[in-house]
């Protein structure tokens, strides 16, 4: 059996994704420090949910499928702990069979502070996104080399690196015409916040690894996420993801389904021409999964954007009250003042077939899709809280 590590395996993404390997016979090991959980604590973010914790949530995944998701919890950004994941020199908190697996054939990377807002909240959290996602990369690129190094590395990258720039995006790549010579560079990046800039960052340390180490890596370009449930948290309530609707964590798809609930008006910032490229959760872990079958290749940095579709915040915002407005709901759309500083109305054409090419087939943001999501989420309106919704984190 194949050895998947998840590093970050106790968020949004890497809970579901664990489940995902493991239902498929995979070998699965997830790490976690509970950053994500603490830092909603800390900002007193607010859960749609109370979710067990990541021993729990590998003991409640054990008894209902015989399946077993080896649990870690320690901080990856400490190379020596990083290290030891490939030496076996290291404890688990959560094992039927406690013998180390061994070196996993792949690497999925989420282990990172993923907000935006949260980057720029303060100089305490950019600093902790700065240091954390890059000492995060660099110990995996040098364990990876020192000890592993056909491992091939998944990395969750994000579409945000690319800004919104007036020429079509790529898929990482740009071929260059210059003064009558040819050559292939990353596409510009230009993100437009400390986070995306962190991504930008990452991207450069696996480019170095890739060059310098024959490193295998696949870097996917992501664009924001939304949904509730994957077929593997269906098993059993206890298993679903985290679900934030907050400013700092939530993204405005999950944001938008949960206002229209409580009757908070949609928070569009500012004219909600921005443009982003958007993927239901059930694709992310389509694509993980087609990208885990078909390897890069040493001394391959692959990138693929991982989007399946495109809309504005105002097209979303408009979705969401025709859907919230049939179930009942008196959706009403709200203009405010953007916290960011972005461009609100924008060329954007992003390429996005790599993922397709290899297999995934996307699910589409429909009006049915969107229902189901009011529905899970309706069950739970009581725990809404209106006051985390809006607090204006300016970016500027
Ligand atoms: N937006 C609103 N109202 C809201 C929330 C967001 O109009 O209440 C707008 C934002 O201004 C932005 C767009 O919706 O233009 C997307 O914002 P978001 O908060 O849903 O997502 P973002 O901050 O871009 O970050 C999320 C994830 C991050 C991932 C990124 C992909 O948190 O981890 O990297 O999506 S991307 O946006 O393509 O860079």
């Amino acid at each position: 059996m194949s050895h998947v590590l998840i590093l970050g395996g106790d968020g949004y993404l890497g809970w579901p994704t664990a489940m995902h390997f493991s239902a498929r016979g995979y070998e699965v090991t997830v790490v976690d420090n509970y950053f994500r959980r603490n830092a909603c604590t800390e900002l007193d973010t607010g859960m749609l949910y109370q979710i067990p914790t990541l021993i729990e949530r590998a003991q409640i995944w054990h008894e209902k499928t015989g399946n077993e998701i080896k649990v870690i919890i320690d901080d990856l950004a400490q190379p020596e702990f990083m290290r030891s994941l490939f030496t076996g020199n290291f404890k688990y908190q959560f094992a039927v069979n406690k013998k180390y697996t061994g070196i996993p054939e792949t690497v999925i990377h989420y282990a990172e502070q993923p907000s935006a807002p949260y980057s720029l909240y303060n100089y305490k959290y950019a600093d902790i996104t700065l240091i954390n996602n890059l000492r995060v990369t660099n110990n995996l690129i040098w364990a990876i080399r020192d000890y592993s190094p056909e491992t091939h590395i998944i990395k969750l990258g994000t579409m945000g690196v690319y800004g919104t720039p007036n020429i079509d995006i790529e898929e990482g790549w740009l071929e260059v015409e210059h003064k009558g010579r040819k050559d292939k560079f990353l596409f510009p990046r230009q993100a437009g916040s400390l986070y995306h800039t962190t991504k930008i960052m990452d991207t450069d340390l696996e480019w170095f690894a890739v060059r310098m180490w024959d490193l295998k890596v696949t870097d996917l370009m992501q664009g924001p996420v939304y949904g509730v449930e994957t077929d593997e948290s269906n098993i059993d309530n206890r298993l679903k993801t985290i679900f934030n609707y907050d400013e700092i964590f939530g993204t405005i798809v999950n944001r938008f389904v949960v206002q229209s609930i409580v009757g908070y008006p949609l928070t569009v910032y500012g004219q909600g021409g921005q443009t982003r490229g958007y993927l239901n959760i059930k694709d992310t872990l389509q694509c993980i999964a087609a990208s885990e079958k078909t390897p890069a290749d040493k001394g391959e940095l692959r990138i693929m954007n991982q989007i399946m579709e495109t809309f504005t915040a105002n097209e979303l915002a408009e979705l969401t009250k025709k859907v919230g407005d049939k179930l009942g709901y008196e959706v009403k759309i709200d203009h405010i003042e953007n916290p960011r500083k972005e461009a609100e109305e924008h060329y954007y054409n992003p390429t996005y077939q790599g993922l397709q090419d290899i297999g995934v087939k996307p699910h589409y943001l429909t009006e049915a899709v969107m229902k189901r999501m009011f529905e899970i989420v309706g069950k739970y309106k009581n725990n809404i809280r209106k006051d985390v919704i809006f607090k204006g984190v300016k970016w500027q």
